[in-house]
């Protein structure tokens, strides 16, 4: 697989998680500096995902724990595949039976590229939530990390991995206008990918917005 699929896979795994609305603890308000990582909780008046009002972009309820599909929205957390990314197992990725589609996939986000409580109570899961207040539009960060193969052109089964780290940075940003990558790491010795491709991570507490 070339390096140029593989992220416009991994653009499109974003713009799912732009669609998809899903939610349960509350927001979260402590965050370790160096990781990002939730270490408290508010209590606000917003809906959560326990409370069965918010939903996904086909109208089902969402649910606390891991979906069917490998989405665990309370967690912040995807497992599955590009396949299933899509909320359609099908064995195709948004239609595309491309290589990749089978190929292994995790995600995690902080709460602010998509939180896991309803706060403007539109019966979705609000992004770019800081401070109680939603601006509709993903914010704060999200990595994917790929563990995959595909048949070279010798028909010779090969296997890679990926890493990125995406985070927003506001406007005049690289990527989409508003975010930036700042950790990629591609290795696949077949097709001659070696280790970091980019890497100017200031660490993903940076992006914590409260
Ligand atoms: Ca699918
Ligand atoms: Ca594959
Ligand atoms: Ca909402």
């Amino acid at each position: 697989m070339k390096a140029k699929g593989i992220l416009s896979a991994v653009l499109a795994v974003v713009m799912v998680m732009m669609v998809v609305s899903p939610v349960l603890a509350d927001k979260p308000v402590g965050f370790d500096p160096v990781t990002g990582a939730e270490t408290a909780w508010s209590n606000t008046g917003c809906a959560k995902i326990q409370d069965g009002t918010i939903v996904d972009s086909a109208g089902n309820p969402l649910t606390v724990g891991f979906d069917e599909f490998g989405y665990n929205y309370q967690a912040h957390l995807f497992v599955g595949t590009y396949d299933t990314s899509d909320r359609v197992a099908d064995g195709k990725y948004w239609g595309s039976t491309a290589d990749y589609a089978d190929d292994a996939l995790q995600m995690k986000w902080s709460d602010e590229w998509l939180s896991n409580v309803d706060c403007d109570g539109d019966g979705k899961l609000d992004r770019g939530l800081a401070n109680g207040t939603s601006t509709g539009l993903s914010r704060g960060w999200l990595t994917n990390h790929v563990n995959g193969d595909y048949i070279d052109a010798s028909g010779v089964s090969q296997h890679y991995t990926y890493f990125v780290k995406i985070g927003w940075v506001g406007a005049g940003g690289p990527l989409w206008n508003e975010f930036d990558i700042f950790e990629e790491v591609y290795n696949d010795p077949a097709g001659g990918f070696h280790g970091v491709t980019v890497l100017t991570d200031p660490g993903l507490g940076q992006f914590v917005e409260h």
